[in-house]
C-alpha cells in the first residue's frame, strides 16, 4: 500500500491518512479482483462537523499490493463519509469496468489529468464546500482517466432549503448500480434523504452518459422525502425483471416514479430480501430514527412491492440505530431480525430470544462497546449494580456451560456475587487490563 503524504489544513492542524471504504471488482477482467479503496485524511469529518479536511484520494490495487491508478479527488470535496459513495462496474456492458465518482474543480485523475479548475478553491472558514460546480465523472477502471464528465444531479441549489443552513443535510449522497432497462446497469447517485430525496439514474452507453430519470420528492412522490437511509438498497420489487430502488421507507421504481413510502421516516439501517420463504415475493427490514414520526413502529418488516408492513416493534420511543437480518437459528424458517431496541424476532415477527438483560443499580445494556457486538453489553458503573438474565432453559440431560465474558480494567480482582434462584455464590474476577 502507498499511503498518500499527509499535510497541513489551512488553520494548520496535521493529517495524515487511513484507509476507509472499498469495493472489490475485477477492474481489468482477468477474473482475480482488484480492490479500489478511499484514503482518508485522519481530519475526516461527519457532516455534522465543521473543519478543514484533507483530500480524499481514491486507490485501485491488484491483490498483490501492486497499485494501478490514483485519482485525488481535490480540494473541493470535503472528506467524510458522506461525501464520495462510489460504483466501480462494467456500466455499458463491454467488458472493461468503469469507475463512477462525484468531482469537483480540481480533481486529479489517474494519468494526471486535471477535472475542472486547478486553482479554484470553495472551502468556507468552516472548511465547508456549499459553493462552485459539482461534477460526475466517469474513470476507466484500467487506467484511472476521466472519460467523462457531467454536472452532478441535482445541483445544490440553496443549501437551507434541504433542512439546514450549514451543509449536514444537502451534502448526504449515496451510490447503487441498477438493472433499469432489464438489459444493462445503470448508475445511481442521490443526494438527501432527511428532508428532500433526489435520485438520478445514470446511463453509460457508448462513451456517452446521460440521465435516464431525475426522481426529485420535490416535483413528484412527495411522500419519499424524509425517508431514505445511509444507504439505498436495490431489488427487483415487483418481479418485472427490472431492478427498483428501495430509498428507505420508501421505493422507487425502475422508471423513477414513487412505488410507495411506509411513512415511518429516515432511519440509519435497512435490509431487503427472501426473509420469509412462506411469502411471495421479497421483504424489507427497517429501523426507524424518530419516535415523532415512526409511532410503534420502531422496528418493522414490510412488504417489498406494496409497502404493506407484515410485523413491527414499538422502538420503545428511541433512535432505532442499527438492525440486521440473518439465518441465525435454523429452528425458524428464513432469516431473524434483530436491532439495537428489543430482542430477535423471526421473520414472521415472533420474539424469539430476549437478549437485552434486566438491568438495575446503575448498570446498563449497551450496544457499542470495542471488542462486544449488539445488544446485550453490560456497563457497571464504580458503585456496583445488578443484572438479570431470565430466559436460560436448564432442561434435563448433561452440563451446562455458562460463559462471562468479563473486563476489569482496575490493577486490583474484583469480588461479585453471582445469584442462581436466589442462592448467592462469591465469585472473584481477576484484573484484565485497561
Ligand atoms: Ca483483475
Ligand atoms: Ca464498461
Ligand atoms: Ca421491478
Ligand atoms: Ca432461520
Amino acid at each position: 500500500m502507498q499511503k498518500p503524504t499527509g499535510g497541513t489544513t489551512p488553520d494548520d492542524l496535521a493529517y495524515t491518512y487511513e484507509i476507509s471504504d472499498g469495493s472489490a471488482v475485477d477492474l481489468d477482467g482477468d477474473g482475480v479482483y482488484e480492490i479500489v479503496f478511499i484514503w482518508a485524511p485522519t481530519n475526516a469529518n461527519d457532516n455534522s462537523i465543521d473543519g478543514y479536511t484533507g483530500n480524499t484520494y481514491i486507490d485501485a490495487v491488484k491483490l498483490d499490493g501492486t497499485r494501478m491508478w490514483r485519482i485525488d479527488l481535490g480540494k473541493n470535496t470535503r472528506a467524510g463519509a458522506h461525501y464520495s459513495p462510489f460504483v466501480a462496474y462494467d456500466l455499458d456492458g463491454d467488458g472493461q469496468r468503469e469507475l463512477m465518482v462525484k468531482t469537483a474543480d480540481g480533481t486529479v485523475d489517474g494519468v494526471g489529468v486535471t477535472i475542472g479548475s486547478a486553482a479554484a478553491d470553495y472551502r468556507n472558514a468552516a472548511g465547508r464546500i456549499l459553493t462552485g460546480p459539482e461534477y460526475l465523472t466517469v474513470f476507466n477502471g484500467l487506467t484511472g482517466a476521466a472519460m467523462k464528465t457531467v454536472n452532478y444531479l441535482p445541483a445544490r441549489g440553496t443549501v437551507a432549503a434541504w433542512g439546514d443552513s450549514y451543509g449536514n443535510r444537502v451534502d448526504r449522497f449515496l451510490a447503487g448500480v441498477a438493472n433499469l432497462d432489464g438489459a444493462r446497469p445503470s448508475a445511481v447517485f442521490s443526494r438527501g434523504y432527511h428532508t428532500r430525496a433526489v435520485i438520478a439514474a445514470w446511463d453509460w452507453r457508448d462513451g456517452a452518459l446521460t440521465s435516464r430519470w431525475v426522481f426529485d420528492s420535490d416535483v413528484a412522490g412527495g411522500a419519499a422525502a424524509g425517508q431514505g437511509a445511509h444507504w439505498f438498497s436495490v431489488a427487483d420489487v415487483d418481479g418485472d425483471g427490472k431492478d427498483d430502488i428501495i430509498y428507505g421507507a420508501a421505493t422507487i421504481s425502475s422508471y423513477g416514479t414513487l412505488i410507495y413510502s411506509t411513512g415511518l421516516c429516515h432511519g440509519d439501517a435497512l435490509h431487503v430480501g427472501k426473509f420469509n420463504p412462506d411469502l411471495a415475493g421479497q421483504q424489507v427490514f427497517m429501523v426507524h430514527e424518530d419516535p415523532g414520526c415512526y409511532g410503534s413502529k420502531g422496528m418493522e418488516m414490510h412488504d417489498a412491492a406494496t409497502g404493506a408492513i407484515l410485523w413491527s416493534t414499538s422502538g420503545e420511543g428511541l433512535d432505532v440505530g442499527r438492525g440486521t437480518c440473518m439465518d441465525i437459528d435454523p429452528a425458524y424458517a428464513g432469516e431473524e431480525c434483530w436491532s439495537t431496541v428489543g430482542g430477535v424476532r423471526s421473520a414472521t415477527g415472533v420474539l424469539i430470544a430476549n437478549v437485552q438483560p434486566i438491568v438495575g443499580g446503575g448498570a446498563v445494556a449497551q450496544a457499542a462497546k470495542a471488542g462486544y457486538h449488539g445488544t446485550g453489553y453490560l456497563n457497571f458503573p464504580p458503585s456496583g449494580g445488578s443484572a438479570e438474565l431470565k430466559r436460560i432453559n436448564g432442561g434435563a440431560g448433561g452440563a451446562r456451560t455458562l460463559t462471562i465474558r468479563y473486563a476489569n480494567g482496575e490493577a486490583a480482582a474484583l469480588t461479585d456475587v453471582l445469584r442462581v434462584n436466589g442462592t448467592a455464590y462469591t465469585m472473584t474476577f481477576p484484573s484484565t487490563g485497561g
